[in-house]
């Protein structure tokens, strides 16, 4: 692996995710400013380390390489955005989807099609223009959006099972999906008690 090369990478990565960051920042302020409303809990954001990258690229079968990173491993700049309510997806995917800095490539909707293991997010692959000094060029990123309740059930998976190496028994994989299960009904309800209280707010300042 050349150094220098390296180098050269993880710069235009970690310009990507302050662009990113930026275009982010902004495209939620104007929603906030327009629509009276913050849709948004909090906001991580993450460049994957080489180490992280590596043992994606030789689980996934591929050599660890330069190119092999730039074309396999399309979360080395990662952005969350944890939203209120369910609601709220759909509402932040509309607004990145209509940003002219952020080309959405692809997208996986894990909530409507939550997988397997319980995981439930939606995610947008996109490009972020970083200009250099020879010029623009492209680069990839991933961006998860989830509610909190979802951002609760990810991040304790995390630790208790997804990087386990080894098998996990399948009565642990089963509490898991039924811990995934009570989320997504949380999620729901809070939905549903949230569309009350503001039938019952609007009518109150029409009054
Ligand atoms: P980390 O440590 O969070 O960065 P692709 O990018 O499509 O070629 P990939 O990356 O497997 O293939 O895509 P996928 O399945 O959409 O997953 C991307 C990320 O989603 C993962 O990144 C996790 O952050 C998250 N994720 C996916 N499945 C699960 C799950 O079952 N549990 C939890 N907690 N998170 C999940 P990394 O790089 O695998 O991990």
């Amino acid at each position: 692996m050349d150094t220098k090369e390296l180098e050269g990478l993880l710069l235009k990565y970690s310009a990507a995710l302050k662009t990113l960051e930026t275009e982010i920042s902004i495209l939620l302020q104007d929603y906030e400013y327009k629509n009276n409303y913050n849709p948004v809990e909090h906001i991580k954001s993450r460049l994957k380390s080489y180490d992280s990258a590596s043992k994606k690229l030789l689980s996934k079968g591929y050599d660890v390489t330069i190119k092999n990173i730039e074309e396999h491993v399309h979360d080395m700049v990662g952005l969350r955005i944890v939203c209120s309510f369910l609601s709220d997806v759909k509402e932040i995917v509309k607004i990145i989807e209509n940003s002219d800095q952020i080309t959405v490539h692809d997208k996986e909707d894990y909530i409507s099609n939550p997988k397997e293991t319980g995981y439930s997010s939606y995610h947008l692959n996109v490009y972020v223009p970083v200009y250099l000094i020879d010029g623009v060029t492209m680069v990839a990123a991933e961006i998860q959006i989830r509610t909190v309740a979802m951002d609760f059930w990810a991040s304790l998976d995390h630790k208790i099972t997804y990087k386990f190496k080894g098998e996990i028994p399948l009565e642990i994989q089963e509490e898991m999906q039924n811990c995934a299960d009570d989320i997504h009904k949380l999620d729901r309800k809070m939905l549903n008690l949230n569309n009350q209280m503001q039938e019952i707010k609007d009518d109150q300042e029409i009054i």
